[in-house]
């Protein structure tokens, strides 16, 4: 309903009437003044005059559901919002309610308090300055396609960076850097059978409106954010529904045609193929070696430095 009212309110320059509203929805006029209300709670500013009607004003400069799904072009990524002003992590969310919503909800807070990184390291996600959001995801796939994903949000966010006109390079499997330093992490979760993915969590962390004393000490020299590097405004609810647009595109072009197309993609935009590089690996030595190319699963072909040429998995990368 409140969705409705916005979009009428926001089609019209000039004023529209109470009664207008409540004929077009099918409410009293009372409802429809208590919508209004509670919209300008949220941050909505709309003037009001006795006998003439209703007239949006200014939008909130929030990443709100009413101001995503306002804007939103896909079909099914971000139709269904779970949206929180601060919770431990939109991850753990989706996980733990995965089985109760369906593919394409998203995940979102304003703040985390407890935003995760791989291998249980921490993300920081102070309030109102990033978009930390998780995508839930049902393919029909087997498990061992799991790795396509992360790499396909890589890709889909960096193409969203590129046409603001942020030159985000790929550092595999799927940290996203711009001059070297982090602008966005990705971290994916699986619910699984061995012969099937039951669901997938697709969160991804942007720095947005970050300034550099925003970030804590020991991440200062390590992380960057988009207006740090474009030195203007971004907005993040359009940011946000751009990037679920493409996702939502791969998404879709992975499941008819494979992933030769993302893989394609995400050798246009990585930092790592053709250097030497050293990768540090969950409970084993790291490998020195150079990064040759992304194969068709996602893995790293890996030159050794005695010529033997293996697959890497996982593991993270120093340049
Ligand atoms: C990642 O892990 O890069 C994945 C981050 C995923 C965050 C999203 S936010 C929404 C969703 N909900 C969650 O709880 N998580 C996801 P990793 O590659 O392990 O990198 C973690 C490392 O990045 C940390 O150890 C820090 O060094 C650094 N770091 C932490 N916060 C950062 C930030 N805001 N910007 C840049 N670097 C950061």
């Amino acid at each position: 309903m409140r969705q409705t009212i916005l979009k009428l309110l926001s089609e019209q320059d000039t004023y529209i009437s109470g009664q207008e509203l409540s004929e077009r929805l099918g409410v009293s006029r009372t409802a429809i003044w208590k919508h209004i209300s509670a919209l300008k709670e949220k941050g909505y500013e709309i003037e009001s005059i006795p006998n003439k009607g209703y007239r949006l004003l200014n939008t909130p400069n929030r990443l709100i559901p009413e101001e995503i799904l306002r804007n939103l072009k896909t079909t099914t990524l971000g139709k269904k919002i779970v949206f929180f002003e601060e919770i431990d992590s939109t991850n753990t969310q989706a996980k733990e309610s995965a089985l109760d919503y369906p593919e394409g909800t998203i995940f979102l807070a304003e703040a985390q308090t407890k935003g995760r990184g791989r291998l249980g390291r921490s993300w920081s996600s102070i309030p109102g300055k990033g978009i930390w959001c998780s995508v839930l995801l049902k393919p029909s796939l087997d498990p061992t396609f799991a790795g396509q994903f992360p790499l396909l949000t890589a890709v889909a966010i960096a193409e969203t960076f590129h046409n603001l006109g942020v030159d985000a390079k790929i550092k595999w499997p799927n940290d996203l850097l711009v001059d070297g330093k982090k602008i966005c992490g990705i971290l994916t979760e699986m619910g699984a059978e061995l012969d099937r993915i039951n669901y997938l969590v697709i969160g991804f962390g942007i720095n947005v409106k970050h300034k550099l004393e925003d970030f804590p000490k020991e991440i200062r020299t390590i992380a960057t954010s988009l207006e740090m590097v474009l030195k203007k405004e971004v907005d993040r609810v359009q940011l946000l529904c751009d990037i679920l647009l493409k996702l939502e595109k791969y998404y879709f072009q992975l499941l008819k045609e494979g992933f030769e197309p993302i893989r394609k993609l995400w050798k246009e935009y990585t930092c790592t193929l053709g250097h030497e590089v050293k990768i540090s690996r969950f409970n084993e030595l790291p490998l020195f070696g150079k990064a040759l190319d992304l194969n068709p699963d996602g893995s790293l072909l890996f030159e050794l430095p005695d010529g033997q040429i293996i697959n890497v998995h996982s593991g993270e990368i120093g340049l």
